[in-house]
């Protein structure tokens, strides 16, 4: 037999139809090759995690809205809850490393990833970042083993882009602040110890308009603070999302987080959350990318593998060329927020085209699965619907968008 293209360059990738069906990861430009080894050890455990503790549960928790508790715990012994933190008992890994275990874990479910971000990015580092010394040392390190579980607190029933305008309100009375509001779309809420809420601290004697934004430390059993379960989600389904109600709570005061006030605290901490975001993305788009290329190649339609036909490995070049291009993005993004040269805007970026290339490609991995997209059977379904909301969540698609609009312009064009 003549010896062909696939035998010279026999890179599973290129396979046949008897090519391996287990996940590898897709990796057309050897951008493997930028990683320091840290960074590979970091994504292969997690990518082996993965495949061995999410993956054969995943859909019964998606089925039965429930998240995975037990595995918080192996989160924090693999050493991924605030990973890119220092001290504290947190890894102090590079923001690549990070990056990668997102990657690998959204590859899962964007639930898992949910979690990882809520509990790291938005939950200990402002308390890292803008805390005092006292509350690192009595949260991050039970936070960085899971013992105790995170949330944040930022959008309101009324206020969700905007979030400047937010009427959560702490008024100051003596040894305490009191607090009055609520928050919706919380990730993690009800199973949550803490909350880092944002809220306006209003003067003695001043209304909301005089308040300033700050950042409070509510924790689980604090008189007047409830967190109902939010039920009836199509998306995110193995992730838990609540309200959080405050009625008269009484926060002590050094529960404030002394060290940011304004809108600035709460970004803060979103730009590490969507950074985490523009990498998990990559994960749930190469698993959709995966499932689609295997069913393709065992699928006989007219006689022959669906995967020979021009329109369908149309629709596989461009999943590889969008994720691809996704990569390269997400490794510079990483090697500028680690060197200190990144700046909110060009987080805007790469969260909106890798969310929005995924969320494209898990739809059309669904079109080639045809029927059996719909089942859970296959991933393809469950990340198109995780992603509707990663696609809202962090800062919607159309407000990035506009950050990036008022960054080219020097207009906003907000309201
Ligand atoms: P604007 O006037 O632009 O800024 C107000 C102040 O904030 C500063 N700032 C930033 N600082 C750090 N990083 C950033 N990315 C920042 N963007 C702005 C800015 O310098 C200013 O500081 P100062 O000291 O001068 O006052 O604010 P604006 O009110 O005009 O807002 C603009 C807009 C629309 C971009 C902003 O409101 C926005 O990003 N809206 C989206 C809201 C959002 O992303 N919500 C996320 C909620 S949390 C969540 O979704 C978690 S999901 C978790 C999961 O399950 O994974
Ligand atoms: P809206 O702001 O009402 O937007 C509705 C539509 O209007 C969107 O298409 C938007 O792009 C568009 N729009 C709004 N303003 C403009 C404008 N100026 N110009 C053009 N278009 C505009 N929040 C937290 O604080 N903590 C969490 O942990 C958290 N977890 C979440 C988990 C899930 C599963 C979901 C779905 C949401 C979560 N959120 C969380 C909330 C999330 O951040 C908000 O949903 C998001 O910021 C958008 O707000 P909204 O839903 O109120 O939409």
């Amino acid at each position: 037999m003549a010896v062909g293209y696939l035998d010279v360059f026999p890179h599973p990738a290129r396979g046949g139809p008897e090519a391996p069906m287990a996940f590898e990861g897709l990796d057309f430009y050897n951008v493997d090759s930028h990683f320091t080894d840290e960074e590979r050890m970091v994504r292969d455990l997690v990518r082996n995690w993965t495949e061995d503790n999410v993956i054969p549960i995943i859909e019964e928790h998606c089925r039965n809205a429930t998240f995975p508790m037990h595995l918080v715990a192996q989160l924090g012994d693999l050493g991924l809850l605030g990973m890119n933190l220092d001290g504290y008992g947190c890894a102090g890994m590079s923001n690549v490393a990070y990056g990668l275990a997102c990657q690998e874990l959204e590859r899962g479910d964007s639930g898992m990833r949910s979690f990882v971000s809520v509990q790291g990015s938005l939950c200990m580092f402002p308390i890292w970042k803008y805390g005092t010394d006292e509350q690192r040392q009595k949260y991050l390190p039970d936070m960085a083993t899971g013992k105790l579980i995170g949330c944040f607190g930022l959008t309101e029933p009324d206020f969700g882009s905007n979030p400047g305008g937010l009427v959560t309100k702490a008024v100051d009375d003596g040894d305490s602040y009191v607090l009055n509001g609520a928050k919706m779309w919380i990730t993690n809420g009800s199973i949550a110890d803490l909350a880092i809420v944002w809220a306006k601290l209003v003067p003695p004697g001043g209304t909301l308009a005089d308040g300033r934004i700050h950042g409070f430390i509510v924790e689980k059993g604090d008189a007047g603070f409830t967190a109902p379960q939010m039920h009836g989600k199509h998306s995110l389904r193995a992730s838990v999302t609540s309200e959080l109600v405050f009625d008269d709570v009484r926060i002590p005061k050094n529960r404030l987080l002394p060290n940011v006030s304004g809108l600035r605290g709460p970004f803060g901490c979103l730009d590490n959350a969507r950074y985490g975001i523009a990498w998990g993305a990559l994960g749930a788009a190469m698993a959709c990318y995966d499932s689609a290329r295997n069913y393709a190649l065992s699928r006989i339609q007219f006689g022959k593998p669906i995967a020979g036909f021009q329109l369908v490995q149309n629709k596989l070049a461009w999943m590889l060329r969008e994720i691809t291009k996704g990569q390269l993005l997400a490794l510079h993004l990483g090697r500028m927020k680690d060197d200190g040269s990144l700046f909110p805007e060009q987080i805007s970026l790469c969260k909106m085209n890798n969310v929005d290339i995924a969320l494209q490609i898990a739809r059309v991995a669904r079109d080639i699965h045809g029927a059996n997209g719909v089942l859970d059977e296959y991933p393809v379904m469950r990340h198109a619907a995780n992603l509707e909301s990663v696609y809202t969540y962090e800062g919607t698609h159309d407000i990035h968008n506009l950050i990036l609009g008022r960054w080219i312009t020097g207009i906003q064009a907000f309201q």
